[in-house]
C-alpha cells in the first residue's frame, strides 16, 4: 500500500492487512444458524453489504494458512478487520467449518477438532443464531422470535480495527480492559507486541508493549480530542466521545457521514491509525496517527540511543576531553522522567561530581542527581517522560556525542524566540532546510508530557517586521514586492477563512507572523491561537482573550467575540504597517481610528474634541467605529476593495494617514 502522508519514513507500515482479492461465493445470508454454516469458499455478507466474513489468507503468503475474518464488502482493496482464530490458523479451509455448536460459535478444523472457540460457559437453552450486522458487529444470540438476548459479540473481542460504534472499555467491575493488538507482521494476524487500553484514571488512551509497559498516552480526554493529538480536532468526519459510570469507562466514535467508510487500527509497527477510505484514489487516507516519533515506541529500534534519533549511532568521544576541537561529551537534560531502573549510586557531594563520575566512566550513558547521584550504565531502555504533576520523576542527563548535541538544538542554529518556545534552523536528511520550533515545557497542560517538536518549511528571508520597520532593509521592498506580500496575506487569510477544508480563524496575524521564503512570498505563520470553527459557523465566544495588543479588533477585546472579521481587522493594521512602514503600537491604532471617526462624512457622527481627548488619554479600546468617511464620497464603497488597484489603495491611505497626523497636530 502506498501511504505517502505516514510519516515513518524507514517503516513498512501496513495499516490494515490487504490481501489479493480472490471471489468467494456468498451464500447471499448474513446469519450462520444452526442449518447454514459457512465452510471452505462461502462467506456470509450483511444484510447492507457493508461487511463479509469468510476464510482468507493474509498477505502474499505462499503458506496455506487460513483464518476466519471479517473485511469490507465495498471496497475493491481487501482490508480484514476482524479476525476469529488469529492464533490458529487451518491449513484446509474446504473441509473446515464454523458453526454453532454446544451454545458456543466455534471454528473445527480438517480433523473436526474444535480450534476456535467463543468460550461461553452458560448455556443457552434457545437455538441461536451468529450474524454479521452491517456495522460489522458479529453476534452470537438467541434466535428464537423477537429475542435480542445477546451472547456474544466481535465489538467486545476486537483485533487490531476498532470500529465506529463499537466501544473500547474498561469494565470497573472486572476491572479488565480490552484491547486493540497489532498484528505480529503482515503475513501473520497473531498477536503482536503492542496493545491499545484506555486508562481510566486519566480518561486517556494508553498503548503498551509487551502486555505491561506503556510507551504512549494520548493525553487526558478534554470532551472533544486528546489533549497530545491535537491532529485529531482537524476533522469534521469523526465524533468521538468518552463514557464514564459506575460500571463502565469506554471510547466510542460516530461518523458524521455514515456513508464513509473509515477505521482506527494498531499498525504492526506499533502506530494507532485513523483513516478512511479514498474511493477516488482506491486509497486509506491516514487522518491522524500516533506515536509520531518512532523513538517513542519502547525498544524500537533496540536499546534506546536517543542521540542517534533511531537512524544513525554516533560513538562517544568517551572522556576524550582533550580533544582540541571540542568533540567532548555533553550532556541531553531530560526533566521529568521517569527514571530508568537499575541505577547505580556514586559517592559524591555535588551534581558537577556527578556529571564528572558519568563523563569519566566509557560505559556510563546518563545520569542523575537528586539527594545523591546516580548513574546508568549501558543501554537505556524505555526512558519515558512524565507529567508536571508526577512527583516521582527526576532529570535525567544523557550522555551525547558533542556532534549530535549541537545538531539537536544548539545556540548557534537557534533562529530566534517564537510565543511558545525557541525556534532552530534544521536540515531533514533529504537536505531540505527546516525550522525547529521547540515548544516550551510550560506553554499549556496539552504538551506537558513529552517535548512536542513543530517543524516549518525554513523561511530564509525572516519574517516581515524585519524588512518594513528597518530603514534599511525596507529599501530592499519595492511597492511591487509590497504588493505582492499584501496579496499574498490576502490569499492566505481567503484560504483559512473559507477555501480550506475548515474554517480556521488565525486570531495573530501580525507582521512578524507572515515569514518570506527565498522569493519573497509571504506565508503565515505561527497557529498557536488559531481556532477551527464550524462548517457554517462565522462566529464564536472565547472566555480568555489572547492575541497581540493593538491587532486585536474592539469586539473580540470586549466582547470575547472572534469572527473572521477579527483577521480581517489585524490584516487592515498589517496592511497600513506594509504601506506606511510604521510599527503599529496601541497609540498607532488608537490614532488611526480616532482620525477615521473624525473624518466621518456626516458631521453629526465626528467627534467632538472633548471625546477625542477622552479617547487619546484613557485606556479604553472602546472606539466607536467609523461610518461613511468623507473623502471616500465619490468613490464607489460598494464593491470590494479588492479590485482597487495599488495606487488607490495608496491613496486612500496617505489621505487617511494626513487627517489623522492633522488631528495629532490639532490636539498637540
Ligand atoms: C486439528 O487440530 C488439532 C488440535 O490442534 C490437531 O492436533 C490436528 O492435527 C488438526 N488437524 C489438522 C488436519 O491439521
Ligand atoms: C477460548 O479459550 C481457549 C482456552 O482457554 C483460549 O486459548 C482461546 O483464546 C479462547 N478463545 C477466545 C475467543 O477467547
Ligand atoms: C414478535 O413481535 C411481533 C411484532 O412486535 C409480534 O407481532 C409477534 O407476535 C412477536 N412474536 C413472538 C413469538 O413473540
Ligand atoms: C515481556 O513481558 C514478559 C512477562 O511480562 C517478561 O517476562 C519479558 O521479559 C518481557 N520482555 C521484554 C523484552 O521486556
Ligand atoms: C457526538 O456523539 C455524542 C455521543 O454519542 C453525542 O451526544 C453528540 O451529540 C455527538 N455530536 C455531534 C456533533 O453529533
Ligand atoms: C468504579 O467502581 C468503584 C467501586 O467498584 C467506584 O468506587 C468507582 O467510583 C467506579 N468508577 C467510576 C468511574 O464510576
Ligand atoms: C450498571 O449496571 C447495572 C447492573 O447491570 C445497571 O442496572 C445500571 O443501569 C448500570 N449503570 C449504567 C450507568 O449503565
Ligand atoms: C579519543 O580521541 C582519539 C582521537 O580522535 C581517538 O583516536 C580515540 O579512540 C578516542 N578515545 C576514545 C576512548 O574514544
Ligand atoms: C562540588 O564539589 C567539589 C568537591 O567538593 C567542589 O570542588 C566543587 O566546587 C563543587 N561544585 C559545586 C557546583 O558545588
Ligand atoms: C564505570 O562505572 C561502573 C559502575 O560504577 C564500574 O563498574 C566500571 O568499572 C566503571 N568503569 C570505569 C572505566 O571506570
Ligand atoms: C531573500 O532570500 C534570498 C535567498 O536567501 C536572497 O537571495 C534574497 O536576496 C533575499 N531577499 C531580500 C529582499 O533580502
Ligand atoms: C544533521 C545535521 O543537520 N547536522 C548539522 C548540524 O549542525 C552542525 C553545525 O552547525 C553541522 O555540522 C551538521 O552537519
Amino acid at each position: 500500500m502506498d501511504y505517502k502522508k505516514n510519516p515513518w519514513p524507514m517503516m513498512l507500515s501496513f495499516l490494515f492487512i490487504c490481501l489479493s482479492l480472490n471471489n468467494h461465493p456468498s451464500l447471499g445470508v448474513d446469519t450462520i444458524s444452526a442449518d447454514l454454516p459457512p465452510s471452505g469458499d462461502q462467506t456470509i455478507i450483511s444484510n447492507g453489504w457493508n461487511f463479509e466474513l469468510g476464510f482468507f489468507t493474509p498477505g502474499s503468503s505462499s503458506r496455506s494458512n487460513y483464518y476466519i475474518g471479517m473485511w469490507y464488502k465495498k471496497i475493491s482493496r481487501r482490508t480484514i478487520v476482524w479476525v476469529a482464530n488469529r492464533e490458529t490458523p487451518v491449513s484446509d479451509r474446504i473441509s473446515c467449518v464454523l458453526r454453532i455448536s454446544d451454545g458456543n460459535l466455534v471454528l473445527f478444523n480438517e480433523s473436526q477438532i474444535p480450534i476456535w472457540s467463543t468460550n461461553l460457559s452458560s448455556t443457552s437453552s434457545g437455538p441461536l443464531e451468529a450474524v454479521l450486522q452491517d456495522d460489522g458487529n458479529f453476534v452470537l444470540r438467541d434466535g428464537s422470535a423477537n429475542s435480542s438476548k445477546l451472547l456474544w459479540q466481535s465489538f467486545d473481542n476486537p483485533t487490531h480495527s476498532w470500529l465506529p460504534s463499537a466501544k473500547l472499555a474498561y469494565n470497573n467491575k472486572t476491572k479488565q480492559n480490552m484491547h486493540i493488538i497489532s498484528w505480529k507482521n503482515s503475513e501473520d494476524p497473531a498477536p503482536g507486541p503492542f496493545a491499545l487500553e484506555v486508562q481510566q484514571s486519566t480518561s486517556s488512551f494508553i498503548i503498551r508493549w509487551n502486555k505491561s509497559v506503556p510507551y504512549w498516552n494520548s493525553g487526558p480526554w478534554d470532551g472533544k480530542i486528546f489533549s497530545w493529538v491535537p491532529k485529531m480536532s482537524a476533522n469534521f468526519i469523526y465524533n468521538f466521545s468518552y463514557v464514564s459510570n459506575e460500571n463502565e469507562s469506554y471510547f466510542t466514535y460516530s461518523l458524521y457521514d455514515p456513508s464513509i467508510i473509515s477505521g482506527f487500527v494498531m499498525d504492526i509497527s506499533g502506530q494507532i491509525q485513523q483513516l478512511s477510505w479514498m474511493e477516488s484514489t482506491k486509497q486509506w487516507n491516514l487522518l491522524w496517527s500516533q506515536p509520531k516519533i518512532q523513538c517513542e515506541v519502547y525498544a524500537f529500534c533496540g536499546p534506546f540511543d536517543f542521540s542517534a534519533g533511531c537512524a544513525r549511532k554516533t560513538s562517544l568521544q568517551c572522556g576524550n576531553d582533550s580533544l582540541a576541537n571540542g568533540k567532548r561529551d555533553k550532556f541531553w537534560e531530560m526533566p521529568n522522567m521517569k527514571l530508568p531502573d537499575h541505577p547505580q549510586t556514586v559517592a559524591v557531594g555535588n551534581s558537577s561530581e556527578c556529571e564528572s563520575a558519568c563523563l569519566n566512566n566509557c560505559s556510563c550513558t546518563a545520569y542523575a542527581y537528586g539527594d545523591h547521584c546516580s548513574i546508568w550504565i549501558g543501554d537505556l531502555l524505555n526512558l519515558q517522560q512524565l507529567t508536571s504533576s508526577n512527583t516521582y520523576g527526576g532529570t535525567l542527563y544523557l550522555k551525547l556525542a558533542a556532534s549530535e548535541l549541537s545538531s539537536n538544538f544548539s545556540d548557534e542554529n537557534k533562529l530566534g524566540q517564537g510565543g511558545y518556545g525557541p525556534v532552530y534552523k534544521g536540515k531533514l536528511p533529504s537536505g531540505q532546510e527546516i525550522a525547529v520550533k521547540r515548544l516550551s515545557r510550560v506553554s499549556g497542560y496539552c504538551i506537558e508530557g513529552s517535548e512536542k517538536i513543530l517543524l516549518y518549511e525554513y523561511m530564509p528571508n525572516k519574517s516581515l517586521d524585519f524588512f518594513i520597520f528597518d530603514q534599511k532593509q525596507s529599501m530592499n521592498l519595492d511597492w511591487e514586492m509590497r504588493f505582492n506580500i499584501i496579496l499574498g496575506i490576502a490569499r492566505g487569510i481567503l484560504y483559512l477563512h473559507q477555501d480550506s477544508r475548515l474554517r480556521i480563524i488565525h486570531r495573530d496575524l501580525k507582521t512578524s507572523n507572515i515569514l518570506l521564503d527565498h522569493k519573497m512570498n509571504p506565508k503565515i505563520s505561527d497557529f498557536g491561537l488559531a481556532r477551527i470553527v464550524g462548517d457554517r459557523q462565522t462566529e464564536a465566544i472565547i472566555s480568555k482573550v489572547a492575541g497581540t495588543y493593538g491587532y486585536m479588533s474592539p469586539e473580540y477585546v470586549i466582547d470575547g467575540i472572534f469572527s473572521i472579521k477579527f483577521d480581517v481587522f489585524s490584516f487592515s493594521v498589517v496592511l497600513l504597517e506594509i504601506i506606511s512602514g510604521k510599527r503599529n503600537t496601541n497609540q498607532f491604532v488608537k490614532c488611526l481610528n480616532i482620525g477615521l471617526l473624525c473624518v466621518q462624512a456626516n458631521p453629526s457622527d465626528r467627534s467632538t474634541l472633548s471625546i477625542v481627548m477622552k479617547m487619546l488619554d484613557g485606556e479604553t479600546v472602546n472606539l466607536p467605529t467609523p461610518k461613511r468617511l468623507a473623502f471616500f464620497i465619490g468613490r464607489d464603497q460598494s464593491s470590494s476593495t479588492s479590485s482597487n488597484k495599488p495606487e488607490s489603495i495608496n491613496e486612500q491611505f496617505h489621505n487617511i494617514k494626513n487627517k489623522s497626523q492633522c488631528i495629532q497636530c490639532q490636539i498637540s
